[in-house]
């Protein structure tokens, strides 16, 4: 109860920041995106996890709120950064299950790409496979998605329970393959990675690895032509200034 009311009052505190990912094409070298990654600063207890809070903002609601500050602050951050001389950067944001249920997601990304001015394309929609449990809501939320120009990215690829129906059904733009598959590298797990990979080519969609931690790693990647990988090997998450500076070493 005293988290959920602390949360109430974290928005307007302003105790939230944003940390940012980088998203790098492995095999030209170049940073292509960033992923947006919620953090809290508790007054007294210091830095929550997004892993401890964001069930409570689901549960009571709150995520809606939460999730237009995110929104709006990653694609501010994004132009900003593109006016600072990377035009073509891209920004990944996670989707909650209930932010994906709101009748009014489509209008307020139109909403948010308007006044901050990024264009449709340099935004990524992460959403993941346990949200599509009313597959006509889903597909006419990311066909409104779509029909903006956003991109939708499906996270944690491999650890749902309807990977392929999924694929059949919706018009996903690319694959993040789940970490736990490189993590725990066993020759099963890197016959998945590369099966992923070649289905991803196959669909003619882009596929991204995550948890890339070792150039062993992407070395195999390579080997595979997956194009993306995002994981500690390049950096973890950045709070902002950290990201500029990375950001100026890739321009
Ligand atoms: O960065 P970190 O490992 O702490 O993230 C933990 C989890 O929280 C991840 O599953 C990530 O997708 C999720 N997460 C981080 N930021 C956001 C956010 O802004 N919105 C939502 N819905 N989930 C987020
Ligand atoms: O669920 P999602 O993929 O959005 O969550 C991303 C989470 O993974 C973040 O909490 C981030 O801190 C974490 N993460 C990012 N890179 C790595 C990595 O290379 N290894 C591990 N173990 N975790 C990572
Ligand atoms: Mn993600
Ligand atoms: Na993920």
């Amino acid at each position: 109860v005293k988290l959920e009311s602390d949360l109430r009052k974290a928005l307007e505190q302003e105790q939230f920041t944003l940390h940012y990912q980088p998203q790098m094409n492995i095999l030209t070298g170049q940073l292509v995106g960033m992923e947006a990654l919620i953090r809290w600063q508790h007054p007294e207890l210091g830095t929550i996890s997004p892993e401890q809070f964001i069930p409570i903002a689901e549960e009571t609601g709150l995520i809606v709120r939460i999730g237009e500050w995110v929104f709006q602050t990653a694609c501010r951050q994004a132009m900003e950064w593109q006016r600072a001389g990377h035009s073509d950067l891209s920004m990944a944001v996670n989707l909650s299950l209930r932010q994906f249920m709101q009748s009014n997601l489509v209008q307020m990304l139109t909403d948010i790409l308007q006044s901050t001015g990024l264009s449709a394309k340099h935004l990524q929609l992460e959403i993941s496979e346990s949200m599509a449990m009313d597959a006509n809501h889903t597909l006419r939320t990311l066909n409104g998605i779509k029909g903006l120009g956003v991109n939708v990215s499906m996270d944690d690829f491999g650890t749902g329970y309807s990977s392929l129906s999924y694929l059949s059904q919706f018009p996903i733009d690319k694959l993040k393959i789940d970490q736990s598959f490189l993590s725990n590298g066993s020759p099963r797990n890197k016959a998945i990675v590369k099966t992923i990979i070649d289905m991803a080519n196959n669909l003619e969609i882009a596929v991204m690895a995550e948890g890339v931690e070792s150039q062993s790693h992407v070395d195999f990647l390579k080997g595979l032509t997956c194009h993306e990988a995002q994981g500690y090997y390049f950096s973890e998450p950045l709070a902002t200034v950290e990201a500029e500076a990375f950001i100026q070493r890739y321009k």
